[in-house]
């Protein structure tokens, strides 16, 4: 007997549909819904694991003050008096909500609702603003609203598909399979991708740009003066349904031709190959996502992008279409209830009197914030500066994820009074908390998300809430409640999301885009059931045209949409003291703070370590071996990192992960090197073109351990940790030898004294190895040696699980070359099959050529396929490597 639940992934703005199957002893497992429109049943690397992350090690179950249990009541008063107390000393904008695209629609609501509404402040603002808040400022002033034109099938219909500042391959897996594969069943389909490295994405690409970072202004002011004189210009279109043209089309002239090699970095003929096929391509989509948003000319990006498809009338059409990619798996719904501090609630104004008062009257609320609050940066400044007496952050890890880490670290720690809603106990911003709230995570919790085609599907809870954890909402309306506000006596989730649909098309009339009025009275039953669809969903109109703009019908008063007249912006921010431009983003298998991707010893396999890609040349002038550690240093802060050296880089440029963070590493936080310099429009972190230096860390030793228990490390300079099958792994460099590395080991794998290590040293060559045994299981082993470890990492894993009763075996660890004599499978690449590069390369070497013969042979990317643009590239390497 097993009970299938249909819900939703809570990771990226993808929005699959995930089917949960929970045994009668408790067994979990997860699949794609092949009903699901956004995955027709396939799921990534990330999605696949997710029953590896929902387990209860590292949750926090009870609410706690001061780090002592608490009941939810004691708790909840202590939260009401402190905010209520802030308010009516210092005014409502002396407390803030930090909130996230990762709480569900009711959630974020309600949130919305208490601060703007009840509190009567602008203060809610919300990690979208690091994510999405340009694209969201570009829409505005393009479309008059927040509206996001197309669909996912349009990047299928296409005959052109542009991917600017988009690694899709890795950060929306399951949108690049269905690209991938629509590009096999049609070649003659085009793909370009604009990125200044060579990501994983650039496996379908036809074109790769290799852009000098922030030249996209540049590029698509280009081209637009170059449409302007060809065919493709649509007059009509310009005519009848926009303003502005001319003074887009003269800024877009005034810059030259050399002016746009200069700042794009890029060859003319490449230029020109770009600029001919979107003229002569009526089909063209062009995606974007944080290469365009995080950057200080994030929102101009974003409208020289749109005023290219306007111009060209290719927008709302199938096939056609500015398409922003969002991250995080409710970043839409935060925008529909208003989340942003320069919102108001269901797309409305917050500059508008009519929209307030329309608002209010909804809510019958007591106020209603009169202007925008502070928007993120701000926000911490205002904590920083003692504006802020107390602050509630739910669902977002900012000691980690913000520019300025240090000091939004050193803000947070001597705020007043913080409230930290989160899943886990131990994170690099819980650690500061006043109050820590138990939530309930995915799978425990009940609620609605949107997607980036603003498709809107239910997670559905499948398991029992652990501990006294709560859902966010009810932490809110608890709150509220206390602070004597009436209107948030909610009994369930669907009577939230009825609520927000009625608000949705409140006094609407066509005004607004956002309106769900067909869902205004559901019932539980009705919310229970409901299935994915996509907004707007009108009041007795039924299912709608689910595209914008086609025929205009644009937002702003006139109708009309707005070309924007941007200029290329000069972003080059090296010295001679801070020669290198420091890149951030993601990788294939983590998710954000590693908070649950952290959990899989699967996903952490694939990269398990924090690193800089940097080009092979800049090594060698800095004087950085492949496999060393590099010290990577902003004005701000440092950071000690892993050197992949690739020519997958730029030169001159260096991408470091946003990841790692100080439960997985010593230091690795790389929000920490990042100034706070925002877009004006949009107040959006420029986190992609930071000026830093790098040169080698001195490490005298290396090493590397794995062991049955987590580690705590002291004394090493560098380490970084990872779970792995049957415990944990360690990467770690040491300045200076330990003393006594038995005694160090004893107190890093939590060894009792009693138990010996076999152990071999080599006073010479400097290498050490210790192993420590218990009833024929390997309990730790440590690697030091004076080079980076030559150990076969997932050789030395798999002995946590062997059987180690035979003294042989167990000399073979602190023997020879570890791992040297025995098949190591080398980093994962499939994470789905554990199948590691060295399986992939023997493969090939055995006459496999192709991604689907390598899956026959070891079954890699035959699951979810996230990893088969890497296994492409393995063969094309190996391939290369036997031509030369
Ligand atoms: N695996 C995984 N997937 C995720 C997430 C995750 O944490 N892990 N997070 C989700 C979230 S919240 C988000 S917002 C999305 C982000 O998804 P993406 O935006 O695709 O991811 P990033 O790696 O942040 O950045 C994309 C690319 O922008 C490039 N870039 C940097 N500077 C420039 C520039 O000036 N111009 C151009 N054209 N490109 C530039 C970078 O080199 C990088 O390859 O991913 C979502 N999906
Ligand atoms: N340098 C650099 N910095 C970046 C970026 C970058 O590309 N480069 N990207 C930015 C972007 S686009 C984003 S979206 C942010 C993401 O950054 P964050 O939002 O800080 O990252 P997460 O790890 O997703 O944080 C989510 C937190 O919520 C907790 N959580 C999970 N489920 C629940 C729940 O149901 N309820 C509650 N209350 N808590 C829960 C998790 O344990 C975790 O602590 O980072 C931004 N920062
Ligand atoms: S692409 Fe992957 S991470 Fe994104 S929603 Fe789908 S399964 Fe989840
Ligand atoms: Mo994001």
């Amino acid at each position: 007997m097993s009970t299938e639940t249909r819900t939703t992934c809570p990771y990226c703005g993808v929005g699959c549909g995930v089917i949960a199957t929970v045994t009668h002893d408790g067994d979990i497992s997860v699949k794609g819904d092949p009903e699901h429109p956004a995955n027709l049943g396939r799921l990534c690397s990330k999605g696949s694991a997710l029953a590896e992350t929902i387990d209860l090690d590292g949750r926090v179950l009870f609410p706690e003050i001061g780090g002592q249990r608490a009941t939810w009541d004691t708790a909840l008063d202590l939260v009401a008096r402190k905010f209520s107390e802030a308010i009516s000393e210092q005014g409502p904008d002396s407390v803030a909500f930090y909130v996230s695209g990762q709480l569900l629609t009711e959630d974020y609501y309600v949130a919305n609702k208490l601060m703007k509404g009840f509190i009567g402040s602008g203060n809610i603002d919300t990690n979208s603003r690091l994510c999405m808040s340009s694209s969201v400022a570009g829409h505005r002033r393009a479309f008059g609203s927040d509206t996001v034109p197309g669909i996912y099938n349009d990047l299928e219909l296409a005959e052109l598909v542009i991917l600017t500042g988009s690694n899709l391959a890795w950060c929306h897996p399951v949108i690049y399979q269905r690209l991938a594969a629509a590009k096999t069943a049609r070649p003659g389909m085009k793909i370009v991708v604009i990125d200044p490295r060579r990501t994983m994405t650039c496996d379908i690409a036809d074109l790769h740009l290799a852009i000098r970072p922030d030249g996209d202004v540049a590029l698509f002011l280009g081209l637009l003066a170059h449409l302007a004189k060809g065919p493709a210009i649509d007059q009509t279109y310009i005519g009848a349904h926009t303003a502005g043209f001319a003074e887009a089309f003269a800024a877009a002239s005034a810059v030259t031709f050399e002016d746009l090699l200069d700042r794009t970095g890029l060859p003319a003929m490449q230029i020109r190959e770009f600029f001919r096929l979107f003229e002569m391509t009526e089909k063209t989509v062009t995606c974007y996502s944080q290469g365009i948003n995080q950057s200080s000319s994030g929102t101009d990006k974003v409208n020289a992008i749109i005023n290219c498809h306007l111009a060209t009338g290719r927008i709302g059409r199938p096939g056609m279409g500015p398409f922003s990619l969002t991250g995080q798996p409710n970043a839409m719904g935060g925008r529909e209830v208003g989340g942003l501090a320069n919102m108001l609630a269901a797309h409305m104004a917050i500059e508008s009197t009519e929209d307030r008062d329309r608002v209010q009257r909804f809510w019958s609320s007591p106020t209603i914030a009169t202007r925008p609050g502070l928007k993120a940066v701000d926000m911490f400044k205002a904590v920083a500066d003692g504006r802020i007496k107390a602050l509630w952050i739910m669902a977002t890890n900012p000691v980690v994820s913000m520019p300025d880490a240090h000091a939004v670290e050193a803000a947070i720690r001597d705020c007043p009074f913080v409230v930290v809603s989160d899943i886990l106990h131990d994170t690099d911003t819980a650690r500061h908390a006043d109050v820590l709230l138990p939530s309930l995570g995915w799978g425990e919790k009940d609620g609605t998300v949107t997607n980036s085609e603003r498709r809107i599907s239910r997670q559905r809870r499948f398991l029992k809430s652990p501990g006294n954890a709560r859902p966010d909402w009810w932490q809110l309306a608890g709150v509220a409640q206390r602070m004597g506000h009436s209107g948030f006596d909610y009994r369930s989730q669907a009577e939230i999301f009825a609520e927000h649909a009625a608000l949705s098309s409140f006094e609407n009339e066509g005004l607004r885009d956002f309106d769900i009025g067909a869902h205004a009275a559901i019932s539980q039953d009705g919310y229970d059931r409901l299935a994915p669809f996509q907004w707007p969903q009108l009041a007795g109109k039924g299912n709608n045209e689910t595209r914008f703009f086609a025929n205009g019908g644009f937002y702003h008063a006139d109708g009309k949409a707005r070309f924007v007249a941007v200029n290329p912006s000069t972003t080059d921010r090296t010295s001679a003291s801070y020669p290198l431009t420091l890149n951030t983003g993601r990788i294939r298998d983590h998710w954000h703070t590693m908070t649950r991707t952290g959990k899989s010893a699967r996903l952490s396999g694939h990269i398990a370590e924090p690193f800089a890609e940097i080009h092979p040349r800049d090594a060698i002038d800095l004087g950085i071996r492949g496999a060393g550690l590099v010290e990577l240093q902003s004005p701000r802060g440092t950071a000690i990192v892993r050197a992949l050296v690739t020519e997958r880089q730029a030169r001159g440029n260096v991408f470091v992960p946003m990841h790692w963070n100080d439960q997985y590493a010593s230091k690795a936080r790389i929000d920490a090197l990042i100034p706070p310099v925002v877009d004006p429009f949009s107040g959006q972190p420029a986190s992609k073109n930071v000026a830093i230096a790098a040169r080698p860390f001195p490490a005298a030793l290396y090493g590397f351990a794995v062991s049955a228990e987590k580690p705590s490390v002291t004394g090493a300079e560098y380490w970084a940790l990872a779970k792995a099958e049957g415990g944990w792994r360690t990467e770690l460099g040491f300045i200076q030898a330990i003393e006594d590395w038995t005694d160090w080991c004893r107190a890093t794998f939590g060894l009792s004294a009693g138990i010996e290590p076999l152990g071999y040293s080599d006073g010479q060559s400097g290498d050490l190895r210790l192993a420590f045994f218990r009833d024929g299981r390997l309990l730790a082993a440590l690697f030091i040696a004076r080079q980076p470890v030559a150990v076969a990492r997932n050789w030395a894993i798999a002995q946590l699980s062997a059987d180690h009763g035979d003294m042989r075996r167990r000399f073979s660890i602190v023997a020879g070359r570890p791992g040297m004599d025995q098949p190591d499978p080398g980093a994962t690449v499939c994470s789905c099959f554990f199948v590691g590069t060295n399986q992939i390369i023997e493969a090939v070497r055995g006459g496999c050529h192709s991604v689907k013969a390598v899956g026959a042979h070891t079954n890699a990317g035959t699951n979810c396929g996230s990893c088969r643009a890497e296994i492409r590239g393995i063969i094309d390497g190996c391939l290369a490597a036997a031509a030369e």
